[in-house]
């Protein structure tokens, strides 16, 4: 379906694409407009490293005249952007744990993943490991009971990894195919709380030993450089298997999904843009990247 993403992430588009359509119609390209691509990934969230990885191999290239004109820079560009975030299928599996920061998207996340894998017959458990707050139990069950799904839900303040084993326990004595356990927000810097997220992990893998925990963590990504700075304290305690990029449909800027492969080898598995139910799509690079130079 080409143009799904440029429609619905129009904003993305129409400022990075913009930017960059001025250089890709020059005849000839010169070491001020690779200057002026440097600017524009920076100002798109591309980072640093991604950045100066791409603008190195492109000044190579046009030192060798493989690149001459601003077509050529833009289909070097796109090869550029596609090692650092290769296609890849990832494993849609059976058993999610979803984990992020306060207001990041994981219980809209938790509900639009319930959709689309229900969509597919699946049939779905969901968590409400967010005991901190009555509201957050609420939230997940009301999307519960809009998609017809059912909701482990523990007690206020009780004991997260409680009611993950409560879960954990339905879902193997039921004929669920799925299970998705939503967690309260943390900040990457708490450190108890991190412990905490580490110890339901572990009560899944220990009741769930012969199925692998998809650990997904969800990044705003209006946020910027300092989604990029919670992705890495999130790996580092508790490895995440892949990113979840949400309000895709508020930014202007497309470049942090190559910051975060290209420095944390964590790949984007879904994208999410609004708040309606099936704005969720799985993340594909090829498009995305296609897309966003085109
Ligand atoms: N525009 C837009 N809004 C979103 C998206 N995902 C979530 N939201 C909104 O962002 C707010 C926070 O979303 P939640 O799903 O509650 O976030 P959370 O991570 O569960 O929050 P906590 O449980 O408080 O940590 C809500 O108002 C959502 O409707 C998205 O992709 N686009
Ligand atoms: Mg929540």
């Amino acid at each position: 379906m080409f143009g799904f993403i440029k429609k619905t992430l129009s904003k993305v588009y129409t400022q990075v694409t913009s930017q960059l359509g001025g250089i890709f119609g020059k005849t000839t390209i010169y070491e001020k407009d690779l200057q002026e691509l440097k600017e524009i990934l920076l100002k798109a969230d591309t980072g640093v490293k991604a950045t100066q990885d791409i603008i190195a191999a492109l000044t190579e290239q046009l030192e060798s005249h493989e690149v001459t004109s601003g077509a050529d820079l833009k289909d070097a560009l796109a090869q550029q952007l596609e090692y650092i975030l290769p296609s890849q299928q990832f494993d849609t599996g059976n058993v999610y744990m979803l984990v992020g920061i306060n207001g990041s998207g994981k219980t809209t996340f938790a509900a639009k993943l319930a959709h689309q894998l229900q969509q597919q017959g699946k049939k779905i458990l969901l968590v409400a490991a967010d005991t901190f707050r009555a509201a957050a139990v609420q939230q997940l069950q009301e999307w519960g009971q809009r998609l017809n799904i059912e909701v482990v839900a523990g007690r206020e303040n009780g004991d997260p990894a409680a009611v993950v084993y409560a879960g954990c326990e339905q879902f193997k004595s039921g004929d669920y195919d799925v299970l998705i356990i939503d967690t309260a927000g943390r900040l990457q810097t708490k450190i108890n709380l991190m412990q905490e997220l580490d110890k339901v992990k572990r009560v899944i893998s220990k009741k769930l030993p012969e199925y692998k925990v998809n650990t997904l963590l969800t990044l705003d990504s209006m946020l910027g450089q300092n989604s990029f700075d919670q992705a890495k304290i999130f790996h580092e305690k508790i490895d995440i298997d892949g990113i979840v990029l949400t309000k895709m449909d508020g930014t202007g800027k497309g470049g942090i999904l190559f910051a975060i492969a290209s420095e944390l080898k964590i790949p984007v598995y879904y994208i999410s843009f609004g708040e309606a139910i099936e704005q969720l799509k799985l993340f594909d690079s090829h498009e995305y990247i296609q897309e966003l130079l085109a």
